[in-house]
């Protein structure tokens, strides 16, 4: 087990390091002080050969140029807030609008822009990094001010664990995900149209035009957002259901989870073998087909970004929650535990 400190440049005169951790099946997950973002996940395929399975960049300006999100901490609040407004005992708070109308991903310094403090985690089982940072009150025109720390460790299990805990000193919304973007197939060599998805989950959000939650929650039954038996996200492509449509002809949607910690997101490629279990405390998982991937970057394998280049699966509090009562709530006070986790466990199908 090690983890290996490399230099990655510097934004606005603030160092920006990498870190590597390796645990002892040569299993690694690099991440980085910007953002908390993960820029490599090296996990082997049936035959043992690792490849890096998340899209990433090899250097800090193309995570700045690139609105991708990719492999990033997203926050304060991930997915949109409706007019980027909210209230909040009788107060009126308006955020930025970094999406049109809306509120996207924390706003257009999130929390996935913000230099965050780093220092090294060394157990008998697991090597990781603590990232730490203090939101001030009315950042991206949030208030409180919120202490942020986020742990990634990595486990001889293969499994990558990642937690964030929140605390405030006033009522605020908080609701932290990670937006990495997986590719089973191996250093983005294939679109992920072929992976299957197997989700513990008997409901979904209806999106609207702005891709906003409407409030409805729909049922799966009979749809090709029925993942509880497994289905290949090419479904969501050739699919005519018109929120598939919608958002592109993929998926882009919440979906809320029956259960917990109990193998309730499975992710396959049944070409290399690479499964990957995802488990979490959070209340629903946005999987979305990476349908706006595109433009003029490549990964850091030289693969030109184009649709359908990989998938997230984003744990989370359900977005726009504020504006919808009967979702769970994303309020946090000072007298609140904020606490999300999510395990990534990377294996081989039998
Ligand atoms: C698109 O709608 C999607 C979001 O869900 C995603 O997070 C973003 O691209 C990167 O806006």
């Amino acid at each position: 087990m090690e983890i290996r400190t490399n230099d990655f440049g510097s934004i606005n005169g603030q160092k920006i390091y990498t870190y590597t951790l390796e645990n002892n099946n040569g299993m690694r997950l690099t991440c980085t002080n910007l953002g908390c973002i993960v820029t490599e996940i090296l996990a082997p395929d049936r035959n043992g050969m690792f490849e890096n399975i998340v899209l990433g960049f090899n250097n800090v300006e193309d995570y700045i140029r690139n609105k991708t999100y990719f492999g990033a901490l997203i926050g304060r609040v991930a997915g949109r807030i409706g007019q980027g407004k909210f209230e909040l005992e009788g107060k009126v708070y308006q955020l930025p609008k970094n999406e049109g109308n809306n509120h996207l991903h924390g706003g257009y310094q999130g929390l996935h822009e913000r230099v965050w403090d780093a220092e090294e985690i060394k157990t008998d089982s697991a090597v990781g990094i603590r990232f730490s940072y203090v939101s001030p009150d009315g950042e991206e025109g949030y208030p409180g001010n919120v202490r942020l720390q986020v742990t990634y460790l990595l486990n001889n299990d293969n499994q990558w664990i990642f937690t964030c805990k929140g605390y405030t000193d006033q009522k605020t919304l908080l609701n932290i995900t990670n937006h990495s973007y997986f590719n089973l197939s191996g250093n983005a060599k294939k679109d992920i149209l072929n992976h299957e998805l197997t989700l513990k989950s008997h409901r979904f959000l209806e999106l609207d035009k702005q891709f906003i939650p409407t409030g409805k929650i729909s049922h799966v039954e009979g749809s090709v957002f029925d993942f509880r038996n497994s289905r290949k996200i090419l479904d969501g492509k050739l699919s005519q259901n018109e929120q598939n449509i919608l958002v592109g002809n993929g998926y882009d949607h919440p979906f809320l989870l029956d259960d917990h910690f109990n193998e309730e997101i499975i992710l396959r490629d049944h070409e290399t073998g690479r499964k990957l279990i995802v488990e979490t405390n959070q209340p629903c998982v946005v999987v979305y087909t990476g349908n706006q991937i595109g433009g003029e970057y490549q990964t850091a394998e030289g693969v030109k970004a184009k649709k359908y280049l990989a998938l997230c699966l984003e744990t989370q509090g359900l977005p726009d929650a504020i504006h919808h009562s009967h979702f769970p709530p994303i309020i946090i006070g000072p007298e609140d535990y904020y606490e999300a986790k999510t395990i990534y466990t990377f294996t081989i199908d039998d």
